[in-house]
C-alpha cells in the first residue's frame, strides 16, 4: 500500500468481497499507485460509511473503487456523499449470479453518477485500470506506464489460434 497518502480507495461490502476486489488492488500495486483497502458495508457498517464517504474528497482520495453484491447498495450510497469519482464493481452473488449486484449498482437516480463496471473480475480489474487512466491524466510517468501496459497486452495476443482439441 505504500507511505504515502492514498489516492484511491478499495472498499467492499463483505469480506466474502475479497477474491474478486484483490483484482483491482493488484492492478493498483502493480502500477504503484498509493491505495488503501477496507470493508464498508451499507448495511451492516452504515456510521463506517457515511464517515468514509463524507471524508474522502478531504482526505485526498482521486477516485473510489466499491465492491458489493446481491442488494449492492455501497457504491451508490457513497457517491450519494462524496463528489470523488466513485467505480462500482458488481460481485458475483450466490443467488443470481451478480444480476442483483449489476442492476443495483447501475441503476443510478440521475445527478448521482457511479461508473459501474462488469460482474467480477473482469469488472475488477477494469476498475483498477480505470482508476490508473484518471490518475493518468495528470501523471506522466504513470501514463508512459500504463501505454506499455496496454502494448504488451496486445503483444501477448496471439495471431494465429492454437488448434486445441483436433
Ligand atoms: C453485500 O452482501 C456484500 O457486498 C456481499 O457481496 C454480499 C454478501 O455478504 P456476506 O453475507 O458474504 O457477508 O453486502
Amino acid at each position: 500500500m505504500g507511505d504515502s497518502r492514498p489516492l484511491v480507495g478499495v472498499i467492499m461490502g463483505s469480506q466474502s468481497d475479497w477474491p474478486t476486489m484483490a483484482h483491482a488492488v493488484q492492478i493498483l500495486e502493480e502500477f504503484g499507485i498509493a491505495h488503501e483497502v477496507q470493508i464498508v458495508s451499507a448495511h451492516r457498517t452504515p456510521d463506517r460509511l457515511v464517515a468514509y464517504a463524507k471524508g474522502a474528497a478531504d482526505r485526498g482520495l482521486r477516485a473510489v473503487i466499491a465492491g458489493a453484491g446481491g442488494a449492492a447498495h455501497l457504491p451508490g450510497m457513497v457517491a450519494s456523499m462524496t463528489r470523488v469519482p466513485v467505480l462500482g464493481v458488481p460481485v458475483q452473488s450466490a443467488a443470481l449470479s451478480g444480476l442483483d449486484s449489476l442492476l443495483s449498482i447501475v441503476q443510478m437516480p440521475g445527478g448521482v453518477p457511479v461508473a459501474t463496471f462488469a460482474i467480477g473480475k473482469a469488472g475488477a480489474t477494469n476498475a483498477g485500470l480505470f482508476a490508473a487512466a484518471l490518475l493518468a491524466n495528470d501523471d506522466a510517468a504513470l501514463a508512459q506506464k500504463l501505454d506499455a501496459w496496454r502494448s504488451a497486452q496486445s503483444d501477448s495476443v496471439a495471431a494465429i489460434p492454437v488448434r486445441e482439441g483436433q
